[in-house]
């Protein structure tokens, strides 16, 4: 971009944002293929992204943005008569809804790519727990995944190199620049990954809570409104949750264990909590893409697929065309199986006891994953080893009563044992109190319609 043609520079595009205007369509194009061909310096990307943190954008703009990073790539295009749906969460601990969710949504006709991430820090990512399953292969070509999803239905698959790659610059920027947590840039990054999908419904799962990027339902809320407005204006129908997130969902953390807990969902066996979120944010795609009627006709939907093992036929054929051998793949789908069969068992299992008696109020889902991170469940660079066989499995329920000495929590670690401090911080995530101070709450807190 230079001047010679009356064209603004990108010191004076930094500026004008920099000093709280706003960018034209054609300034917004400039800058994202600018950033594509790498024709801008990372120091001028640096000061823009500091810049729209700080004075933030427009309605307008930021469907600008998201659109030229989704054009920025390759964009999927599936057939006209299928109906192509996806969901997207911000992050938890436990977080293990995506894997009965799409199979679900596929025995109930919808065409599901899932292009899943991995885990960073203390979240866990959907390819690092299918990776606990020998031979499942994450990388499949846009030609594969268009067989899988004509033959089966869905299929969970990584990122491919031609799509949004104006995000990996921006993304690996704004780790660099402190600005990873503003509105617009993360509207952009997730909604031009959607709108690369071909994507006919969207739902987002936005977290808030203790173990979640943002700690208050209002803050969630900003960011599921810009989401849902992005993705409607992309023409995508897009709506939203906003769901709970303090305690880990379900009873298992950590990649292999929760692949356990995901198939006794699938076999109409999962936790009350685990039920809720797939149920939700199934019944509430099959709903806003026209599948169903209504919100609680869409979830009878899934739970009918769940409970007559239709999703788990789904899931079974998932694996063996993502590279699973049949053997494997129908022995982890059986009614009774050992899991660890065919996944890695850690080598240790220490339980920890209840130091008091007491009704269990709360289980610090974040205080967990922390220590299951530095027992090697997580990374902290991208690209770095994990281990899939350490996990967490909680061995009581929120409200329950518990008497001192009782187990309450069970650690998978190959580590020889667990240090004295990683006992501390266990035993301080667990909250006791009187059962009168108890209350019974949902998941799911809000929805955000399409609109
Ligand atoms: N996930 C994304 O894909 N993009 C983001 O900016 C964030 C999470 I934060």
């Amino acid at each position: 971009m230079s001047n010679t043609n009356n064209t603004i520079t990108f010191p004076e595009l930094i500026r004008l944002k920099r000093d709280g205007g706003q960018l034209t369509e054609e300034e917004i194009h400039a800058f994202v293929q600018g950033v594509k061909s790498r024709a801008i310096k990372d120091s001028q990307i640096g000061a823009m992204l500091m810049a729209i943190w700080l004075k933030g954008m427009s309605e307008k703009e930021t469907l600008q943005l998201t659109k030229e990073m989704m054009k920025s790539g390759e964009v999927f295009d599936w057939s006209d008569e299928w109906v192509v749906v996806d969901k997207h969460s911000t992050g938890g601990v436990g977080d293990k809804v995506s894997l009965p969710l799409a199979p679900a949504l596929a025995a109930c006709g919808c065409k599901v790519p899932m292009i899943s991430g991995r885990g960073l820090a203390h979240t866990g990512g959907t390819l690092d727990k299918l990776e606990s399953i020998p031979g499942f292969k994450v990388n499949q070509s846009v030609q594969q995944v268009k067989q899988i999803l004509l033959d089966i239905g869905c299929c969970i698959v990584g990122q491919t190199e031609t799509l949004v790659p104006a995000d990996r610059v921006l993304y690996a920027l704004r780790d660099a620049t402190s600005t990873v947590d503003s509105l617009p840039l993360i509207t952009g990054s997730i909604i031009s990954k959607k709108g690369a999908e071909g994507l006919n419904a969207l739902v987002l799962d936005v977290k808030f809570g203790r173990a979640a990027l943002y700690k208050d339902l209002d803050s969630a809320r900003h960011l599921a409104q810009s989401l849902v407005t992005a993705g409607n204006n992309l023409g995508i129908t897009t709506g939203a949750i906003l769901s709970r997130m303090n305690a880990p969902i379900g009873r298992c953390v950590g990649n292999a264990v929760e692949v356990c807990e995901a198939l006794e969902c699938l076999k109409g066996r999962g936790p009350d909590d685990l039920n809720e979120l797939v149920l939700t944010l199934g019944g509430y795609l099959l709903w806003i893409s026209g599948h169903s009627p209504t919100l609680e006709n869409g979830k009878n939907m899934i739970l009918q697929k769940l409970m007559n093992r239709e999703a788990l036929k789904k899931f079974q054929a998932m694996l063996v065309a993502q590279g699973v051998t049949e053997d494997a793949a129908h022995s982890l789908c059986a009614d009774d199986t050992d899991y660890f069969k065919h996944m890695k068992r850690a080598a240790h299992q220490t339980e920890l006891k209840a130091q008091h008696d007491g009704t269990v109020l709360e289980i610090d889902g974040m205080a967990v994953a922390k220590v299951l991170h530095k027992l090697g469940a997580g990374r902290n660079e991208p690209g770095e080893k994990i281990d899939h066989s350490v996990g967490a499995e909680i061995l009581v329920d929120m409200g329950q009563q518990v008497t001192k000495g009782q187990s309450w929590i069970r650690i998978h670690h190959n580590s020889p044992e667990l240090y004295i401090h990683q006992h501390f911080d266990l035993q301080k995530a667990l909250v006791f109190g009187s059962s009168d101070e108890f209350k019974t709450e949902s998941r799911v807190a809000e929805f955000i319609h399409p609109r």
